[in-house]
Formats: C-alpha cells, structure tokens, sequence
C-alpha cells in the first residue's frame, strides 16, 4: 500500500491508499521524493483534458529507485531518477525521424490503468501517478540524474523546466541578443524566461496578470514586467524599436494570450504556443495579416526535446550554477496540501507547489 493523491471525479479529489500492479521485468520501482504541482494536473481534475476517473494526478516527479525488474539494464537500485512522462517509443516514425516529443505511442495518451484502489482499477496520470509515495513505471520512463541535484528541483525537470527551456532552445531556437516576451508566469513561463536568459536573449519581456508575479520573473531573468491586462501589444512594441519581439511564448493556453502573442511579435517573427487550452478555445487571423506580418505561428510540445538527453544537460547546468531554478519553489507541501496548490494555481498565486513526500523535509 501506498499514499496518493487520486481525482474520483471532476473537481474531486482525496488521498488514499493504492496498491500497486506488480513489477514487470522491465519495470522500475521508485519511491517518489518530490512532485511538483503543473497546470496539466488540475487540467486533467478540472476535466479539461477529459480523463479517465479515478486517476491518481502527477507526472513531474524525481525520487530514488528501489527495485529493478530482471529485464532492465542501465538503472539500479539506489539511482536518483527524474519520472518522464512522455517516454519515446525509438521505433515509430516521429521517433526515427528525430521527433521523439511526437512519438506515436504517447498520442493522446493522458492516462493509462495502474493499480487499484479498494480493489478497483484506477488510471494513473500519464503513465505515472507521481502524486504518490511510490510508483511502478517501465524503465524508459526513468532518467537518471547525479545524486548532488536535489530532488525538488530534479522533479522540475521532469515537466516544467523542460518545456518551458526547451520551447526556447529547441522550438525557437533563441539566439544571444534576440527579444523574447512570455505569457504566464507560472512553472513553465518562468522557466521559458530562464531559458531566455541562459540563451542570452533581451530584452526579455514577462507579463501575468497578477503584479506579484513581477519579482519572480525578474530573479529568473525578465527585463522587463509587464500586466496582461494594460495594452501589451503597444507597450512591447515600444520597447523593441516599434517592430515587436523576435520570438513570443504563450505560456497558458488562452485564445486572447495567443492572439496577443502573435501580435506582439515583429514581422518575420514567431509565436510558441506552449500552453494547453481546450478544444472549445478558438483564435482568429484574417487572410490579410497572416499573409502581411510573415510570423510564424508553431507549438512546443513538451519542449520539443529528447528527456533522455536534456534532463541530464539540464542536471549538469544546475550543478555547474549555470541555472538556479530554485525561486521557481514557491511552496512545499504534502500530499494533503494538494486541492490548496490548485486554489493558489487558479489564483495565479506563486509558481510551482512541489510535494515533499518525507514530511520531515518541509519545516
Ligand atoms: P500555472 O497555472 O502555474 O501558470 C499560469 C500563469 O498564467 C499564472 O501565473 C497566471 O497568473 C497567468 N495567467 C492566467 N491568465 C492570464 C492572462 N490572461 N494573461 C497573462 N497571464 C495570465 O501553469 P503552468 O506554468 O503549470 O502551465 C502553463 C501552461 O502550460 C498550462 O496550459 C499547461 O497545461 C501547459 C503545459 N504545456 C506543456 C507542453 O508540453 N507544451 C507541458 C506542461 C504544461
Ligand atoms: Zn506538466
């Protein structure tokens, strides 16, 4: 048995105790440190993303493995992992092709049977359930990382700082001196923000629509702050020579960010959508502006990278200090402080809540 945070329905949420499925032989046992709280868990509580209940909610995570299966090689009991929850296949076509983040096996693919509750079936969220103590998860989804890292900010890796970095690096492709503004300043915007700075960009423009927003997002890197609900368009336009920014990030998943990030961006220019908004949310572009302004318009699917290689990459430049993402902990909880972490989300209050699994490192 072991504790987890399960969503019975839409906006219902308790902790309870589950059992496990046995360990395969290509399985992993790890027994979770830290968790942190990202959008897409209360996406997928609120039923935006249409899951399956009960799910047990998480999927950026790190935590020690105890327990291999007799098929898995490269990991070993004691090892320090990051959980990935979106584990490339290698074999598919986005695979071989060099787009791992498409793989076809992940498509779609929000939560999966793992483990019972009361003798009945439950669904873990994206293949992993990390708001538990502990959990079973194929090899492939395990990526080990140096023991020094610490494990809150190891479990960001796992999500939040891996897209938001890799929307930059990979997506973008930002280059030192270039202007970038972000949209939503929550766990993934502000590590698009950091990963601006570690590219060299600027100015690096943040906005929110919560003001205490505007000192966090300076420590990780902005320039300048500004309040999504003052005419952001004109001002970021000001501030880049008239022209707008060479890249835009939004970070939220909203039609009126989107359409504003787009516009904020110069001629020739791109916009990211990095946030996830329901299938319901429409944006509009006229025939005109599509054609005139020349911006690209793409997505970042989780940091359209590769875990296996850039959560290590990420490990070492934290460890190097080339990275500090601790001011992206704004809380750390326990399992109960849960349904809180999402009132704060839905606030817009703080940035990541990260679960500590041994009470003792809270105080
Ligand atoms: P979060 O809720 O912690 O942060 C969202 C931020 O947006 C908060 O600071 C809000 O105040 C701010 N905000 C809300 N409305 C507005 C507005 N109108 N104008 C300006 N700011 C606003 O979320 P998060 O950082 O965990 O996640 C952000 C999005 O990224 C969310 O949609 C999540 O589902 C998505 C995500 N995408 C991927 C991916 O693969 N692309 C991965 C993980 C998360
Ligand atoms: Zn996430």
């Amino acid at each position: 048995m072991t504790r987890a945070v399960l969503a019975t329905a839409v906006d219902q949420v308790q902790v309870v105790d589950v059992v496990l499925p046995d360990l395969g032989p290509g399985d992993v046992r790890v027994d979770v440190s830290a968790a942190g709280v990202c959008h897409s868990d209360l996406s997928l509580f609120n039923g935006t993303l249409s899951p399956t209940f009960p799910l047990v909610l998480g999927h950026e995570a790190a935590g020690v493995v105890v327990e291999t299966g007799s098929d898995v090689a490269g990991v070993s009991p004691g090892d320090h992992v990051v959980l990935n929850w979106a584990p490339p296949c290698r074999t598919c076509w986005f695979c071989l092709h060099a787009e791992p983040w498409l793989c076809q096996t992940l498509e779609g693919v929000i939560a999966v049977p793992g483990g019972t509750v009361d003798g009945r079936q439950v669904q873990v969220a994206l293949g992993l359930g990390a708001f538990c103590e502990q959990v079973i998860v194929p090899a492939r989804a395990v990526v080990p990382v140096p023991a020094e890292l610490p494990l809150d900010v190891a479990a960001l890796l796992g999500c939040a700082v891996l897209t938001g970095i890799g929307a930059v690096r990979h997506t973008a492709h930002v280059r030192s001196g270039e202007s970038v503004a972000v949209w939503g300043l929550g766990g993934v915007g502000l590590s698009a923000v950091a990963g601006a700075r570690w590219a060299g960009a600027g100015p690096i423009i943040a906005i929110d629509i919560q003001p205490e927003k505007e000192a966090l997002a300076r420590t990780l890197g902005a320039t300048h702050f500004l309040l999504g609900d003052a005419p952001v368009a004109k001002e970021i336009r000001r501030l880049t020579g008239g022209r707008g920014v060479d890249h835009a990030f939004e970070c939220i998943g909203r039609p009126d960010t989107i359409r504003t990030a787009w516009q904020s961006s110069r001629r020739g220019g791109q916009a990211v959508v990095v946030g996830v908004g329901p299938r319901s949310s429409e944006v509009s572009f006229n025939a005109l502006e599509l054609f005139h302004f020349s911006r690209r318009l793409t997505s970042s699917v989780f940091g359209a990278g590769d875990p296996a290689r850039d959560v290590p990459m990420l490990a070492e430049q934290v460890l190097a200090g080339g990275l500090d993402l601790k001011p992206l902990i704004t809380h750390r909880i326990d399992l109960d402080g849960v349904p809180e972490a999402f009132d704060r989300m839905r606030a817009g209050a703080g940035a990541r809540s990260v679960i500590m699994m041994d009470a003792s490192s809270l105080s």
